[in-house]
């Protein structure tokens, strides 16, 4: 289990399309199907996120947990990034066809909506698609790194120090609350890791055209 989640992890978080935005190859046509594609994405995680909001109100005996994912979603004002950075690239986002690794993305998400998702799963959830994008894009800004310079904005949207500080927070809350689980629980926030890995290696491959 642990050597398989190590290597969808960086399955995920070294995607041939991340490496080819890292080494300056990438194919502009990708770039901009990824942008409108992670747009639609973007609209159902914010629900998502406020799903896992209402879960930490509920649940949480921390009160800090409620500021990390009011902060998370404050950030998810990446809607207007996306209108923005859109019209830069001029992608049309109002008639967007939504991709199949999107749609069953969605999908998943919306299940881990659900009242009766333990928080300690939807929050490791949270963490994991933060992370990998975390991961990725501060991968394409390291020292070295070719990444056009028209691209850096988005890099850094999500690949910043202060993006890196809040999925620590995030992957902080998620280890305290799998600490407390029953192993109910923790076997079923394993799952859900892996099961959002997978959907982010999907979802890069469709924007990289091999999906
Ligand atoms: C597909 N995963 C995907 N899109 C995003 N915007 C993030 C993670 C992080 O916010």
């Amino acid at each position: 289990m642990w050597a398989k989640k190590h290597l969808l992890y960086t399955e995920a978080t070294r995607h041939p399309f991340i490496l080819s935005i890292r080494d300056g190859s990438v194919d502009l046509s990708s770039f901009k199907r990824w942008l409108g594609q992670d747009y639609v994405f973007v609209r159902e995680f914010v629900p998502f996120v406020a799903s896992v909001l209402i879960k930490a109100s509920k649940k949480s005996d921390d009160g800090n947990d409620m500021e990390v994912i009011l902060g998370g979603l404050a950030s998810l004002n990446e809607i207007a990034w996306f209108k923005s950075e859109a019209s830069k690239w001029d992608v049309p986002l109002s008639n967007t066809v939504v991709h199949k690794a999107n749609q069953n993305y969605r999908r998943f998400l919306e299940n881990l909506m659900l009242p009766e998702v333990d928080y300690a799963v939807a929050i490791t959830a949270f963490w994991a698609i933060e992370a990998v994008y975390q991961e990725s894009f501060a991968h394409c800004l390291e020292d070295g790194s070719k990444t056009p310079s028209e691209l850096q904005d988005t890099c850094q949207r999500w690949g910043n120090e202060g993006f890196g500080e809040y999925c620590r927070s995030l992957q902080k809350i998620a280890n305290r609350c799998l600490e407390k689980a029953s192993s109910d629980v923790l076997t079923k926030a394993e799952v859900t890791f892996l099961r959002v890995l997978e959907h982010e290696v999907e979802f890069w491959n469709m924007s990289h055209g091999c999906a």
